[in-house]
């Protein structure tokens, strides 16, 4: 844990030295066609009976037909990859042809002259989101970060504003709290910010640009013709000051705070890029707040992947999606920590962003670098779907990616690094079925961890059992009203293989979903 000054160790996850990366092959880029649906045209128009046996001798779920050309778009069984279903529905006498349904890629590319070295952002395929969405002016990321450069040229339009305070009169016109907050608020506390519009008055601060680095990368205007382009450039984003002084840290409560006033200044994504290794309560209940109130959080797995990889917090509380860096082939960085808690990788390695003094910056690495990116789609997803809750955009997440890495869920990857064209190919998850969203199936808590559950709401549902084969014998029975379930620090959990089972209960105690996963301490 790093100190400084009596300041506990939240410390921000930017490395400006370019790390060797870890080789686990190459990143065959976009997928290009969708994971689980074929198209199918017939010799001869088929009836419905005629597709209904058609689809049943092929194991294929029929979705819908595009009758002006006769052709069917099937869903292929779960299992099977589309290049090998289309191989076999080919030698099906009654076809004429069967293909992928590819993804077409869009050949838009904004004007703004850095574009062509933010490999980032074509690596994950974001000009295929901008053909859907750029971002919604309602939808707030707040960056709890060292602040934002409030006059760069590149971000001084893309500011959360709060309309019912007056800049600069040191009052709190609209009443909420907090004197001043037009853009954000300083919870750090130098005083300088927002008001002054600089960011840190020491001049020496290494980690000065930080947050103005986290916040390009997530909505940079787009198409001004200038420096580069966010991900998400329609959306606002919230200065919460979280962070500062030569060592870019910050205490507990400040953040914890910033959570709260995020929280309730409307914001729908929390971006932390920090972290540090003690488990703080209040912190954890902070992002329980914003939870409970539709708020997405991502926040850095970490810096240490390759000094003593300890599990970091606030990435390691189950409100979190924790995320790790990328290089621009697709490999995971050194560096990125990685444990049960990492859920996707993001690009985090020579990255191109905005830098204090309306100037651009490349060649930050860090899991600091790739959590702005995570935030990015989230702001994107709460734009695309009016009325989505947070738990969907994390489903939606850990679902859009390209599986890297060891097959299915590692610690190094998460579920995999994320992917536009694999989020737009994601149906939004329904709340009629559990779907514990959080341990992976078959993970290891190391002791020191807090084991953790996280589900969606189901419709319908008054409370929720819990129910835990312990690996001593016997079971263990918890209720609860809310979706999630974090065993109390000072609990011990002897070692072995657990079986959870969660299920959504209605008012008269009827089972109406469930879902269950097993993971060893
Ligand atoms: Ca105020
Ligand atoms: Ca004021
Ligand atoms: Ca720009
Ligand atoms: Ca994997």
């Amino acid at each position: 844990m790093k100190t400084m000054k009596g300041r506990i160790g939240i410390v921000l996850f930017a490395l400006l030295l370019t790390l060797p990366m870890m080789a686990f092959g190459a990143d065959d880029g976009a997928s290009s066609y969708h994971v689980s649906r074929v198209l199918v045209k017939f010799k001869q128009v088929p009836s419905q009976d005629e597709v209904r046996s058609f689809a049943l001798s092929h194991r294929l779920r029929f979705e819908r037909a595009i009758p002006e050309i006769d052709v069917f778009c099937f869903h292929i069984s779960r299992g099977e990859r589309v290049a090998k279903a289309v191989r076999r529905l080919a030698r099906d006498g009654r076809v004429e042809f069967a293909e992928p349904d590819y993804i077409r890629f869009a050949t838009y590319t904004p004007n703004d002259p850095m574009f062509s070295s933010q490999w980032d952002m074509t690596r994950i395929g974001l000009p295929t989101y901008w053909d859907l969405e750029l971002g919604d002016p309602s939808v707030v990321v707040a960056v709890l970060d060292t602040g934002i450069d409030l006059d760069h040229p590149d971000l001084i339009n893309q500011l959360w504003v709060n309309s019912d305070e007056t800049p600069g009169d040191n009052d709190d016109d609209d009443g909420n709290g907090y004197n001043d907050d037009y853009n954000g608020y300083d919870f750090a506390g130098d005083g300088w910010f927002p008001s002054e519009g600089a960011e840190d008055p020491i001049p020496d601060d290494t980690y000065v640009g930080h947050g103005t680095h986290v916040s390009g990368t997530i909505a940079a205007e787009q198409d001004n013709e200038i420096g580069i382009s966010g991900e998400a450039p329609g959306v606002k984003l919230m200065a919460v000051r979280v962070l500062g002084g030569k060592l870019g840290a910050g205490f507990s409560s400040d953040i914890a705070e910033g959570i709260t006033y995020a929280t309730d200044n409307g914001a729908s994504v929390i971006n932390m890029s920090l972290g540090g290794t003690a488990k703080s309560l209040t912190e954890y209940n902070a992002l329980k707040y914003a939870w409970d109130n539709n708020v997405f959080i991502a926040a850095a797995a970490g810096n240490s992947g390759d000094s003593g990889n300890p599990i970091e917090y606030p990435a390691a509380y189950v409100f979190s999606m924790s995320v790790g860096a990328i290089d621009s082939a697709g490999n995971i960085a050194t560096f990125s920590s990685h444990n049960e808690f990492l859920e996707v990788a993001a690009p985090g390695v020579n990255i191109l962003s905005t830098v204090p003094g309306g100037l651009y910056e490349g060649g930050w690495s860090g899991t600091s670098m790739a959590t702005p990116h995570v935030a990015g789609l989230a702001a994107l997803l709460y734009s695309t779907y009016t009325g989505i809750e947070n738990w969907q955009v994390r489903s939606i997440l850990q679902k859009g990616i390209i599986d890297r890495g060891a097959a299915g869920w590692d610690e190094y990857f998460g579920y995999g690094r994320v992917d536009c064209p694999q989020i737009l190919a994601t149906t939004l998850p329904s709340d009629n079925v559990l779907d514990i969203l959080t341990p992976p199936n078959g993970i290891k808590f190391r002791t020191e961890s807090l084991a953790a559950f996280l589900w969606n709401p189901v419709a319908g549902a008054a409370s929720y059992r819990i129910t835990a084969t312990l690996p001593t014998g016997g079971t263990y029975v918890i209720d609860t009203n809310v979706p999630y379930y974090t065993v109390h620090p000072s609990q011990k959990m002897p070692a072995g293989t657990y079986s959870v089972t969660v299920q959504a209960r209605n008012a008269s105690g009827g089972v109406i979903a469930s879902d269950t996963v097993s993971f060893r301490r």
